[in-house]
Parts: structure tokens; sequence; C-alpha cells
């Protein structure tokens, strides 16, 4: 499979970006969701501040308080009460299933371009945390566009849980909130460009705790609002590339083969690929291939090393034609680009 990896790459890292709260550092700009909006290519950044820490044996957490009021909790990295092994994550050392933590706040930031490579960042917050769900941040955007509204599904994170929330721009002036549309825990969701047999279908991944695996699923809705009709979409596997964990990527596009999702799987040790699925147009609740093996797979230096080194994670792409400008996270702290053949994808399924 031909990836044509943009000779600019990275095209966006935490240097471009200063940080919005004083006496923080920008430690990732990545994982964006994209759109194509006028004669602009779009990204929605999320960004990742965390507290500048001037004694390398105290780790800072960010955390927004209930008034809405930024708090650091400061930690002895040899409090042995705490496990920091993750440089994501801070957890219990009694109970390391669960964090307590968060290394870093992320919030959106928009960044725009006119030929797709260049990137200007703006200076402020496009969402920021906003309500009790997202006092550890608002991870992993996915703008879906449907008709003339772009809809925007992001993680919102807090003590409550990892939730799915809804907004809507019209514009990328402003957004309107549109509220929580998954109970915790669920991540990656990414909403069907249009309705299928009237109904909006999105994918998601729940992560089950006591049975059960970290696989994708398929929910149906006549409004955006009301979800239902859950239905178990894929499974990762035993010991492979998706081994760890699965979730989707890129809202899917439309072909004349089926809808092809793009997606990503983590092996037990987090390295993160990409894959590709083949869903039917009028069902998408059918899978129709997967392919085997990784479409993409960390190679390049800046996907191999960073702060969570080894990860794509594309979260959305621009299609014209047969060729898709996939926009991609690399080691949770940049912005990549390439460009794919979509009549390739599809070979790789037959
Ligand atoms: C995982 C990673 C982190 C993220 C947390 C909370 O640990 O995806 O990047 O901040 O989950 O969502």
């Amino acid at each position: 499979m031909k990836i044509n990896r943009f000779e600019e790459n990275p095209l966006i890292t935490p240097r471009d970006v200063s940080p919005i709260h004083e006496g923080f550092e920008v430690i990732g700009a990545f994982n964006a969701g994209v759109a194509k909006f006028k004669d602009e290519s779009i990204l929605l950044l999320r960004v990742a501040e965390r507290p500048i820490s001037d004694n390398p044996t105290i780790i800072k957490a960010p955390l927004i308080d209930k008034k809405g009021e930024l708090q650091i909790i400061a930690l002895d990295k040899n409090d042995s009460d705490y496990n920091f092994e993750d440089p994501r994550i801070i957890r219990r050392s009694n109970d390391l299933s669960h964090f307590e933590y968060l290394t870093s706040l992320s919030y959106f930031r928009l960044a725009r371009s006119k030929e797709g490579r260049h990137f200007t960042v703006e200076d402020k917050a496009f969402i920021y945390p906003f309500n009790n769900y997202q006092t550890m941040g608002c991870e992993d955007p996915r703008i879906t566009q449907i008709e003339d509204n772009y809809y925007i599904t992001y993680t919102s994170v807090s003590e409550m849980g990892i939730c799915e929330s809804l907004a809507l721009t019209t514009d990328f002036e402003t957004f309107e909130d549109l509220g929580n549309i998954l109970l915790p825990e669920n991540k990656d969701v990414v909403l069907f460009p249009e309705r299928i047999n009237g109904n909006y279908y999105m994918l998601n991944r729940p992560s089950p705790t006591s049975i059960g695996n970290l696989d994708i699923w398929i929910s149906q809705s006549p409004d955006l609002k009301s979800w239902g009709n859950h239905k178990h979409l894929l499974k990762m596997s035993v010991g492979d590339w998706d081994g760890g964990r699965i979730g989707a990527g890129l809202p899917p596009i439309r072909t004349s083969k089926g809808w092809l999702e793009i997606y990503h799987g983590a092996t037990k040790d987090n390295i993160y690929c990409m894959g590709a699925l083949l869903l039917d147009l009028d069902d998408p609740s059918k899978v129709l291939a997967k392919t085997k093996s990784p479409i993409m797979i960390p190679e390049a230096p800046y996907e191999k090393e960073g702060f969570f080194g080894d990860v794509v994670f594309g979260c959305g792409g621009i299609v014209n034609g047969d060729i898709l400008t996939m926009y991609y996270g690399v080691s949770d702290t940049s912005m990549a680009g390439c460009e794919l053949s979509i009549s390739e994808i599809l070979e790789q399924f037959s």
C-alpha cells in the first residue's frame, strides 16, 4: 500500500502553538478533526498543555474545578501511593486499572490552510472545557459534515468518566453544545456523513470492564439526539496489531463498494496503526471486509518518537476524487499529512 507522506511533515508541532495558560507549556497539537470549509482545509487540533514544573521530582496535574477555575495538583514522584509510569496519566498504586489525574489538559484550537500543507494556528481556543463532564479536558475531535452542518464528536473527560459529546458549527467561528450523546466509558465516535434509510449512524467504542473487549460498535438515531439499536460491529483480534484495542478513526467515506472506514488498532503495548473496514452501504452494521494487515504503521521518525511514540492516529481526511488526504496525529505530539489512493485501499480487501 503506497502512502505519500508529506515532505513538510510534521505539519504542526507543539512549537507552533503558544500556550493559553500562564506557566504552562504545549506538549501536544495532535489528533485533529478535519473539515473542508469554503476554500480552507481546517484542522480542529487537540492541544495539550501542562503546567511547567521547576522541580524534577514534582509532577503537576491540571484540573478544572466545579467553579470552572483551573487548579494544579502537585505530586511527589517518590510518593509510593501513585504510579507515574505512563507519561499521560497518574494512577493510584493500589488501583492500576483506573487513573486519578491526567498530566495535561486538552482543549481544541483551529488551524487553517488554503493549500492543505501550511497551517496557521489560531491563538484562542475554539472549544475549551465548559462543563463538569470536562474537568480533565476535551479530546480527539472528529468532524462530520452533514449538508451545511459540521458536527463535532469528541470525548469529555472528568472524574465521572470518559463520555462522548456532540457540538455543531456552521461557520467555524462559534459552536453550539448538543450535550453528551453516550454514557461513559465510550470513545472514538464518528458520525456517518448522511442519513441511511432515514437514520443517522455512528461508530463508537465502549470500554467494558467486567467482560468484553475494546471493540467497535454501531448505533442509530432518528434525530442525532436519541441513540439506540446498538450493535457490535468489529472485534479486536488476539495478539495481532489490533490486539489491544480498536476504535473508529475517520468519518466513513462513501465508495461504490461500501462505506470505507479507516480505523485505528493498537497492540497491547500501545503501538497504534491504521486499518480499513468496508461496511454495507444500505446497512452499515454489516461488515463486508476488513484488511488483514494495517494500511499504515508508524515508520517515519516523527511517528515513532515523541511524547508517546509509535502512534499514528487519524481522525479525519479530505477526499478529492480518488485521493484521500489524511491528516493524522503522530506520537501524541504533532500533526502529519499523507495521501492515499481510495481505489488502492479498496484493492486491499480482495
Ligand atoms: C488514554 C489516552 C490519553 C487520554 C486518556 C483519557 O490514556 O488516550 O491520551 O488523555 O486516555 O482519555
